[in-house]
C-alpha cells in the first residue's frame, strides 16, 4: 500500500535487531520463528521505509566471537548499511542475558561483576560509535533485587551512579559525540528494578558528575505497567531537555512487559504521545521496541513492523486534524486550555509581586459573588473528550 501513511526515512523510524528478530520465546514456550540474519533485517527495514536500526552488542556479534569473527561480522553489517542507506542512531549493551549478571551488572554486589559490566559496556560503546551511534541506551534489566535484605538500596544507587560516571568519563576522554539514555522499568526480570520510572531516572541524573551527558529512553510499556500515563512522563522528560530517545510499543496496565505493536493497546495514550512529540517538533528517533505476537511466522513479523510505522503516521495525521478541527478548538476554548499558558503571577516571583497577587485576590474576594462564580463554572471536558474519541474512531 502506498498512501499518505507510507513510512519514509525522513520520518525517523527505527527498530532494534532484537525486536523484529524476536523469536517468540516466552517463559512457558520455546522459539516459534527461525533466527533472523541482521543483514536481512537491514534490507527488509530499508525496503519498508525505516530510517535506522539499533542493536545490543550481542545481537550483532554473538557472545564468544573471536576478534576476526567480530571484524567479519561488522564488515558485512556495514556493507548492508552502506548499500541501503540505513543508519545506526542508537546502540546498547546486553547486561542481562549472561548468568554472570544474575545479581545485577552495575549494581551487582560482587565488584568483579561490576567491573566486567563496565568493560563490556565500553567495548559496546566503541562498536556503537564505530557504526555511527549518537545515543547509547542503558536498560538495567538486572539492576534490582528480590531479597531486599541482600542490597542496601542507597549504596546500590551509588554504584549505579559510579558506573554512569565511568562511562561518561570514557566518552569524554575519547571525544565521542555520544549521549547516554537511561531506560526506566518498574520490574521484570527482577522483582524490583532500580530507577523504576521516568521521574526516578530524571532525579538520579541530576546527581551524576556530568548530568548534561545523560538523559532518558522512556518506554511506553514500562510506564504503563505501573499504571502511569506515558505521555505525561515523556512530557516531563521533554520539559527537562532529557528526552534523548524513546521506545514505542503497546501495553495494557498491570500486566507483564508485553512489548506489543505500537498502538495495539493504549491507543489514547499513544495518540497523546504522538501529538506531544509532533507538536514539540521533537527531532529524535521514533524507535520501536516491540515484537510480533507469538502466533506470527516470518511474514507476520514484517506486517507487524510496517503496521507499527503506519499507526504512528495515522496518529500524527490525527494530531494535525485535532489542531485544525473548529469544534475541537471551540471545546478547547471552553475548557480554557489556552489560559494554562498564562503565568499565575504575571509580575514575577519577587516579594512585591507576591504582595500584589494577594492584594488582587483580596480585592476580588470582597465581592461575595466572585468565589461562587469561579466555583460554579463548567469546563465541558465531556464534550472535548468525546470529540477526541470521535477523531480517534475515524468519524471526524
Ligand atoms: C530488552 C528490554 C527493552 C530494552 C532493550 C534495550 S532490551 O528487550 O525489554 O525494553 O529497551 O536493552
Ligand atoms: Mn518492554
Ligand atoms: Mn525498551
Amino acid at each position: 500500500m502506498n498512501d499518505a501513511f507510507t513510512p519514509r526515512p525522513e520520518h525517523h523510524f527505527t527498530f532494534g535487531l532484537w525486536t523484529v528478530g524476536n523469536r517468540g520465546r516466552d517463559p512457558f514456550g520455546r522459539e516459534v520463528r527461525p533466527p533472523l540474519d541482521p543483514v536481512e533485517t537491514v534490507h527488509r527495514l530499508a525496503d519498508l521505509g525505516a530510517y535506522g536500526v539499533s542493536f545490543h552488542d550481542d545481537d550483532l556479534v554473538p557472545e564468544g566471537s573471536g576478534r576476526q569473527e567480530k571484524e567479519a561480522i561488522v564488515k558485512r553489517f556495514r556493507s548492508a548499511l552502506d548499500a541501503t542507506g540505513l543508519k545506526v542512531p542508537m546502540a546498547t549493551t546486553n547486561l542481562f542475558s549472561h548468568p554472570v549478571f544474575k545479581d545485577g551488572a552495575f549494581t551487582a554486589n560482587d565488584p568483579e561483576v561490576r567491573r566486567l559490566a563496565v568493560a563490556k559496556t565500553l567495548d559496546a560503546i566503541d562498536l556503537g560509535v564505530e557504526l555511527g551511534a549518537r545515543v547509547y541506551v542503558l536498560w538495567g534489566g538486572r539492576e534490582g533485587v528480590e531479597a531486599d535484605a541482600a542490597k542496601d538500596p542507597v549504596v546500590a544507587l551509588d554504584r549505579y551512579a559510579e558506573a554512569l560516571n565511568l562511562l561518561c568519563s570514557y566518552v569524554r576522554d575519547r571525544g565521542y559525540d555520544l549521549r547516554l539514555a537511561i531506560e526506566p522499568k518498574p520490574n521484570e526480570p527482577r522483582g524490583h528494578l532500580y530507577l523504576p520510572t521516568i521521574g526516578h531516572a530524571l532525579a538520579f541524573i541530576e546527581q551524576l558528575e556530568w548530568p548534561e551527558m545523560v538523559g532518558v529512553n522512556p518506554e511506553f510499556a514500562h510506564e504503563t505497567m505501573s499504571g502511569l500515563s506515558f505521555h505525561q512522563g515523556v512530557a516531563q522528560a521533554l520539559r527537562a531537555g532529557k528526552l534523548f530517545h524513546i521506545d514505542l510499543n503497546g501495553q495494557s496496565p498491570g500486566k507483564y512487559d508485553q512489548d506489543f505493536r505500537f498502538g495495539s493497546e493504549g491507543i489514547r495514550d499513544a495518540f497523546f504521545l504522538v501529538k506531544l512529540l509532533e507538536d514539540a517538533h521533537w527531532d529524535g528517533m521514533r524507535h520501536f521496541d516491540s515484537h510480533a505476537y507469538r502466533t506470527e511466522d516470518p511474514d507476520g513479523v514484517w506486517e507487524f513492523a510496517a503496521a507499527s510505522m503506519r499507526t504512528y503516521l495515522i496518529l500524527a495525521d490525527k494530531a494535525r486534524r485535532f489542531a485544525e478541527d473548529p469544534e475541537i478548538q471551540e471545546a478547547l476554548a471552553a475548557a480554557k486550555a489556552d489560559r494554562l499558558a498564562e503565568p499565575t503571577s504575571p509580575e514575577g516571583t519577587t516579594p512585591e509581586a507576591i504582595a500584589s497577587l494577594r492584594q488582587q485576590v483580596e480585592q476580588k474576594r470582597s465581592d461575595p459573588t466572585w468565589l461562587d462564580a469561579l466555583a460554579q463554572q463548567g469546563y465541558h471536558h465531556e464534550r472535548l473528550d468525546q470529540l477526541v474519541m470521535e477523531l480517534l474512531l475515524g468519524v471526524r
